[in-house]
């Protein structure tokens, strides 16, 4: 299987509150190094880099003036003399006013995020734009003809929403992947979402539409973030109605209830018959992560990728979470070799 990756994941690295002291982020560099090194050790395939892409691919998915903030955030935030990470602490929450674009940098961080997750840094552009071209050169892969592809994104992608960072995410990776596969000549795409976070990213961006079938397996967000997004009852709106499947699985989950569920989605996904298929892959349902409830063992993971390749549909794995730094390479790459095992 193919890999794209690039380097310039390494230009960002932030910082965030965890139980209320500033820590480095779980979302560090080492990650796709360590997946990145895997891949390479078994054999998967060829690593090939990202190509270039215009900021108006981003914007088919999110809107322009969020693209245009993210792009000037750390400029406007060094303008007034600030040097540490930018972070958001002011959010527009029910009935203040979310309606009117704030023009000073505190104002706009709060009003472009869900949350305090998402540091923005110097190279925090750079890093996020380089992670979209890859998921968009994974994609262009499979329009050109390829069974599947993994993408090694970092920064993560799927809790970033049209008009909102969160969760470590600035650009929804998969998403701006489904997109393009549409306007790539595809009628229909699927988006399986299996870390275990809700990927309110991509169910909001997609939620009031037919083209693209959103489902995610996660951790109920009655006790697990995002909170606010990921319950059953969430299935979608006027034309997207019946076209949004959420599995909120409770703590401890293990293989057998986490394969039964995945199971339906399939058969969901089987049912809608589309030309492709996007993973939003995070391997933090792994027994041992650090910020996760889920109970997954490595082989597991072979299990997830074989049952993926059963619905024998062009394939785009793009990386998301995963936080136990040493075990996550052979997760992530046991579902692609699980996949190509099981078609
Ligand atoms: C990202 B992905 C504030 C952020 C809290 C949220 C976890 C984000 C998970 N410190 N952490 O879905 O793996
Ligand atoms: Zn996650």
């Amino acid at each position: 299987m193919l890999t794209i990756y690039s380097d310039a994941h390494h230009l960002h690295h932030g910082c965030e509150l965890k139980d209320g002291v500033l820590m480095p982020c779980f979302e560090q560099p080492g990650r796709a190094d360590t997946i990145l090194a895997r891949v390479r050790a078994t054999g998967l395939g060829p690593v090939a880099a990202p190509g270039e892409y215009d900021s108006v691919r981003y914007a088919r998915v999110h809107s322009p003036r969020y693209v245009r903030f993210l792009e000037r955030a750390w400029d406007e935030w060094t303008a007034i003399g600030r040097s540490h990470d930018a972070l958001p602490l002011i959010w527009p929450v029910r009935d203040l006013r979310g309606d009117i674009e704030p023009e000073f940098i505190d104002g706009k961080l709060g009003f472009y995020a869900m949350d305090a997750g998402v540091a923005i840094t110097a190279g925090t552009w750079k890093a996020a734009r380089a992670s979209a071209n890859v998921a968009l050169t994974g994609m262009d892969a499979l329009l050109a003809g390829e069974g599947s592809a993994f993408a090694l994104c970092r920064p993560p992608g799927h809790h970033a929403a049209a008009e909102y960072m969160g969760g470590y995410c600035y650009l929804n990776n998969a998403a701006i992947a489904a997109q393009s596969c549409l306007d790539g000549g595809a009628g229909k795409v699927a988006l399986l979402d299996v870390d275990y976070h809700h990927g309110n990213g991509g169910q909001s961006i997609f939620y009031q539409r037919d083209d693209v079938m959103f489902l995610s397996l996660h951790g109920d967000p009655k006790y697990s973030y995002p909170y606010f997004s990921g319950h059953r009852d969430e299935t979608g709106a006027g034309a997207g109605l019946g076209f949004n499947h959420n599995y909120p699985l409770p703590h401890g989950t293990g293989w057998p209830a986490y394969g039964e569920a995945l199971d339906h989605a399939c058969g969901q996904i089987a049912a809608y018959a589309p030309d492709a298929l996007v993973v939003s892959l995070g391997v933090d349902t792994f027994k041992d992560d650090p910020i996760s409830q889920f109970r997954l063992e490595s082989e597991d993971f072979l299990r997830l990728g074989a049952r993926i390749a059963k619905l024998d549909l062009p394939t785009l794995f793009v990386m998301e979470g995963g936080y136990m730094v040493d075990d996550i390479g052979i997760n992530a790459v046991n579902v692609l070799t699980g996949f190509q095992a099981g078609g």
